[in-house]
């Protein structure tokens, strides 16, 4: 990671316009910034995102109907004047396949509007869910002047971990008859969601599940200054989403209130900055240990089992360490 390198005048050019509200330019840009290499660290270190938007996360399991609430929900923002950015997880993963079809089904009427950028972004690289350059992906929306921006990840394992990490408001939508998965997730669900959707409520045993999520809640100590509302919605039929919005404005004011919506933002910024940093130590150790055989020998000797992965790591680590402090007693007048 070169750090003192430019953007080059091209990507500069691409900031501007998407600065200027380039729809293309933002499309762009987060290509570069997927590929997260010098050229989308270059872009991140550069573009300065107002922190404006409220991030929200829609996650729970493969087909509760998280893309059409998004799509619904997309169009109450619009009607309010916000401008929207969606992400959602590129089928790669096994149980969504030929969601991105689809996705462009249900979201068609969006397609078309200026007001909204959707994104699909690529799972490679993490269990079931969104890349890690999802952060930089959301930050390129707000600096776009993005209000709203929704987040769409097939809720299972780590994910929704990740999901938090990275949103102010986080939806969990579950579905009357996903059983013994959803038993399986709540645990972990109750921890992380600010606002339950019960979606598909047209089925029965929806208002059973409302019962019991309420009930489970109960038991679970979080921020008392906020309810989690427990509301069951249909998406297809465009039925309680407009309350599901509403709760969600609502969780967003509730948090700026409290301070809580500081304490994430700080808490974002801390894992970003420890990803970033992390990030710079490794490129420059690989590049210090390429450039020196009797480093590089320490990770031969690892590798052949000869040195264990701590003595080698220790080795490397003090070796550098030492070259460096004698450089500065070099460099000192
Ligand atoms: N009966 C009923 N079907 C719904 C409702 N909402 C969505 N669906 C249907 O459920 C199916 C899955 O919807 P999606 O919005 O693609 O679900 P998803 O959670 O985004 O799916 P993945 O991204 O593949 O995990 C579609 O056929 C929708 O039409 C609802 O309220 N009731
Ligand atoms: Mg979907």
């Amino acid at each position: 990671m070169a750090t003192g390198r430019q953007l080059s005048t091209e990507t500069a050019k691409l900031i501007d316009d998407m600065l200027q509200g380039n729809a293309r330019a933002l499309a762009k840009l987060i290509t570069i910034v997927e590929e997260d290499d010098e050229e989308g660290y270059q872009v991140l270190r550069h573009i300065s995102p107002s922190g404006k938007a409220h991030r929200v996360g829609v996650t729970g399991p493969p087909g509760a109907g998280k893309s059409t609430l998004v799509n619904r929900l997309t169009s109450f923002a619009r009607q309010d004047g916000l401008r929207v950015g969606i992400i959602c997880a590129d089928p790669s993963s096994p149980f969504s396949r030929g969601a991105v079809l689809g996705d462009r089904v249900r979201m068609k009427q969006h397609y078309t509007d200026e007001g909204v950028h959707i994104r699909s972004m690529s799972t490679r690289g993490s269990l079931g869910g969104l890349p890690s350059t999802v952060h930089g992906v959301i930050k390129l929306m707000d600096a776009s002047g993005k209000d709203l921006i929704l987040v769409e990840t097939v809720g299972v394992g780590q994910m929704e971990l990740d999901v938090m990490e990275n949103v102010d408001t986080v939806v969990v939508t579950l579905v009357p008859e996903a059983g013994d998965d959803v038993q399986a997730m709540k645990a972990g669900l109750m921890e992380i969601a600010d606002i339950f959707a019960v979606n598909k409520a047209d089925r029965s045993g929806a208002g059973s599940l409302v019962v019991e999520i309420q009930s489970m809640l109960n038991l679970v100590d979080r921020d008392n200054c906020w309810t989690i509302p427990v509301l069951a919605t249909q998406a297809e039929n465009n039925i309680g989403v407009g309350e599901l919005y509403e709760q969600i404005c609502h969780h967003r004011k509730t948090c700026v209130d409290s301070g809580i919506l500081a304490e994430r933002r700080a808490r974002q910024r801390r894992s970003e900055f420890t990803a970033v940093l992390e990030k710079m130590v490794i490129q420059e150790f690989t590049k210090a240990i390429s450039s020196d055989p009797r480093l590089s020998r320490y990770v031969s000797r690892m590798s052949e089992g000869k040195l264990s992965p701590y003595e080698a790591a220790e080795k490397i680590f003090s070796t550098l360490s030492q070259r460096e402090s004698r450089n500065q007693e070099l460099t000192q007048p």
